[in-house]
């Protein structure tokens, strides 16, 4: 106990040795000059011109995912996903608010780590984004039509959704790993209890080919270690997925310590089409639980919740011959599949040599029946059966990798703050390059699949330290762009990422930019208080609620003039932006409302809602700067007090909407 708790000091001790060293080194090898100039035409776009790739960022802790062009590290767009977003009126309008519904109620705020866009036949083909979201389990999709979050799904029996969410190359499911064991399903019980008692569900997704619509097609009730990262088989291995695994030692305190005793945790290798086969054939039991799953539906602009009743539960004992454990380096974080599908590499960040598994040897193995005993009935494969070989001293802590398509992985070092690029045949070191600082993940577009588009290489950063102007106690989260198109890593440019850049992934621009959608017809709104024109517009008393259906163009609201209202009612706007032009969104916000804004795009209807406190006169306006009149789009909202008898009325220039054409 005590070695280990050296052991670990030193480690620390090295590591932040290496982060605070790191700066001098970096002035010694000084950006400027020819080859700075060089980097610079590489990343410049020029005013006008287009990126030729997109880059979706997690934001972590923000919740939300990232939107960038590459080359240039331009930030185009946040997609609201997990996490409010008063600038869009996410999660704050009536029609966005169901997509934060979960089992604990209203979460306005999620963790989100790894975005992975879909497949079709082993290439990125750019219809949807899917991310994880590891407080709260769920799995987003999000359209890349529209950029926006179409789907939520809540994953049960699971917490800390990690090992989350990577897709099989033609998009059959999407995956979700529970990194904390807990009670399946959750009781109360000793904390002490938990070894052999906590269980790890491993949640396969079933994504509906046309719609993308996501279903808990089976859970498989794994052992109580912690499920950190995984990905899918591909070529060869398709049908099968791996998840690297920690604490195997099923500790529940001074994690540190005592989920770091084994020397070697496990990789586990699913065959889910095994799997599948089995729940086809009737396999499974159904399990009673209640989840979450929020879609939205871009008829009516609205967002529901269906709440899920029971899930699929496979236990590894009823499938022979689907589940193995693959014996793997201390502690690993990444579980990366090259594109040919034949090598697994489990990144040991407590470990000095990396492991490099060989598909082909696992099968044989199996075949053999080459095991070294079992865990909870899972047989483990006998490490040499497996092992292709080790990546002996490649640096550091490291922690995933991804691969070009001749040949070779490029591994992040958290501790020794390095990108190092490797070749996987011969196990043998190429180049490695520094990064500022402490490096995670690693991007290269279309990375998780059969197919990368290796000439970039984002590595995103935990710490950034002296690399950008101060801004008080914490500096900004970054991302580093490479250039691997040769023999060496050329670092190109720093730039600046949105919350904690967890994970990416990257996709050429022209796999998205012709499907991008402009407007939303109007002549196809279905929402209910959507209308088509102004003359449809009207203001509508039910008991205490006011329903105001308003509509905006350039650049007036209408009706503007609403009398009526009294303190006590709640107000309803559903506001409908008639405009069919591109890139003209209006924004409405009303005094005192105790929600954000709405921003409307063309042919969209949306609702907030307003609870006025005081009497008086009160102006709404739009927020959204649309035309030269913009200044002149506004209105007011006249407030009586409660009991009083002003009728309700509403007008557009002295005219009552709707009564125009009699
Ligand atoms: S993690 S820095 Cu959430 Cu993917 Cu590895
Ligand atoms: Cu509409 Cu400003």
């Amino acid at each position: 106990m005590k070695t280990i708790i050296k052991s670990i000091f030193l480690f620390v001790i090295t590591a932040t040795f290496l982060v605070s060293c790191a700066p001098s080194e970096k002035k010694g090898k000084s950006n400027k000059g020819v080859i700075a100039g060089n980097a610079a035409e590489k990343v410049y776009v020029a005013p006008g011109e287009l990126d030729s790739h997109y880059a979706f960022i997690s934001g972590g802790f923000s919740g939300q995912l990232a939107v960038y062009g590459l080359p240039s590290g331009r930030l185009f767009r946040v997609i609201p996903v997990f996490s409010q977003d008063p600038e869009k009126g996410y999660g704050y309008s009536e029609e966005t608010k169901p997509m934060l519904m979960t089992s604990h109620g209203f979460v306005p705020w999620g963790d989100s780590h790894h975005p992975d866009i879909s497949q079709t036949k082993g290439s990125v083909d750019g219809r949807w984004v899917f991310i994880n979201e590891n407080n709260t389990p769920r799995i987003a999709r999000i359209s890349l039509e529209t950029f926006e979050t179409e789907e939520i799904i809540e994953i049960p029996n699971s917490a800390g959704n990690h090992s989350s969410s990577f897709v099989t190359e033609n998009s059959e499911y999407v995956v979700a790993g529970t990194r904390f064991s807990v009670p399946f399903p959750q009781r109360d019980m000793p904390i002490s209890e938990m070894k052999g008692n906590f269980s790890g569900a491993l949640s396969f997704l079933k994504i509906d080919e046309e719609t993308g619509h996501m279903n808990i097609e089976f859970q498989i009730k794994m052992p109580g270690f912690n499920y950190d990262l995984s990905h899918p088989g591909r070529g060869k291995s398709h049908g099968w997925f791996f998840f690297s695994t920690y604490n195997t030692e099923e500790a529940n305190s001074l994690m540190e310590v005592n989920a770091s005793q084994n020397d070697k945790d496990f990789i586990a290798a699913i065959n889910w089409k095994k799997i599948e086969e089995y729940v086809a054939n009737g396999g499974g039991k159904k399990m009673p639980t209640n989840y979450a799953h929020n879609t939205w539906d871009d008829d009516t602009h609205t967002a529901t919740t269906e709440w899920k009743k029971e899930v699929l539960v496979v236990e590894p004992k009823d499938v022979p011959g689907a589940i193995y454990f693959l014996p793997t380096a201390k502690s690993p974080h990444g579980c990366d599949v090259d594109p040919t599908g034949e090598y697994i590499i489990g990144n040991g960040k407590l470990a000095a040599a990396m492991t490099v598994h060989s598909f082909t040897k696992m099968q044989k193995a199996i075949e053999d029946k080459a095991f070294d005993g079992e865990a909870y009935g899972i047989p483990i494969i006998k490490f040499d059966a497996v092992n292709y070989g080790m990546l002996e001293n490649p640096g550091l802590g490291p922690l995933h990798t991804e691969f070009d398509t001749r040949g070779n992985g490029y591994t992040t070092f958290f501790i020794s703050s390095e990108v190092v690029k490797w070749n996987i045949k011969d196990l043998k070191v190429i180049d490695r390059h520094k990064v500022y600082y402490s490096v995670g993940h690693l991007m290269i577009p279309g990375g998780n699949s059969r197919t990368p588009d290796d000439k970039y290489l984002v590595a995103m950063n935990k710490i950034t330290k002296d690399r950008y102007l101060p801004t008080g106690p914490e500096v900004c989260q970054s991302a580093q762009l490479f250039d691997i198109s040769g023999e060496k890593l050329e670092l190109l440019l720093d730039f600046p990422t949105i919350g904690e850049p967890h994970y990416a992934a990257g996709i050429a621009a022209d796999k998205i930019i012709g499907k991008t959608k402009k407007i939303f017809s109007l002549k196809e709104n279905k929402h209910p208080y959507g209308v088509k024109s102004e003359a449809e517009t009207k203001v509508v008393r039910k008991g205490n609620e006011v329903h105001i259906t308003m509509t905006m163009i350039r650049s007036h609201f209408s009706p503007d003039n609403i009398e009526g209202v009294k303190v006590g009612d709640k107000v309803f706007f559903h506001v409908t932006n008639l405009e069919q032009d591109y890139d003209v969104p209006h924004g409405i916000s009303m005094i005192g409302a105790n929600t954000s804004e709405l921003l409307i795009m063309p042919g969209r209807t949306t609702t907030f809602t307003w609870e006025p406190k005081e009497v008086g006169v009160w102006p709404f306006y739009c927020t959204d700067f649309c035309s030269a009149l913009h200044q002149e789009m506004q209105g007011y909202v006249r407030v009586s007090p409660k009991g009083s008898n002003v009728p309700i009325s509403y007008t557009l220039d002295g005219d009552i909407p709707g009564e125009e054409e009699e």
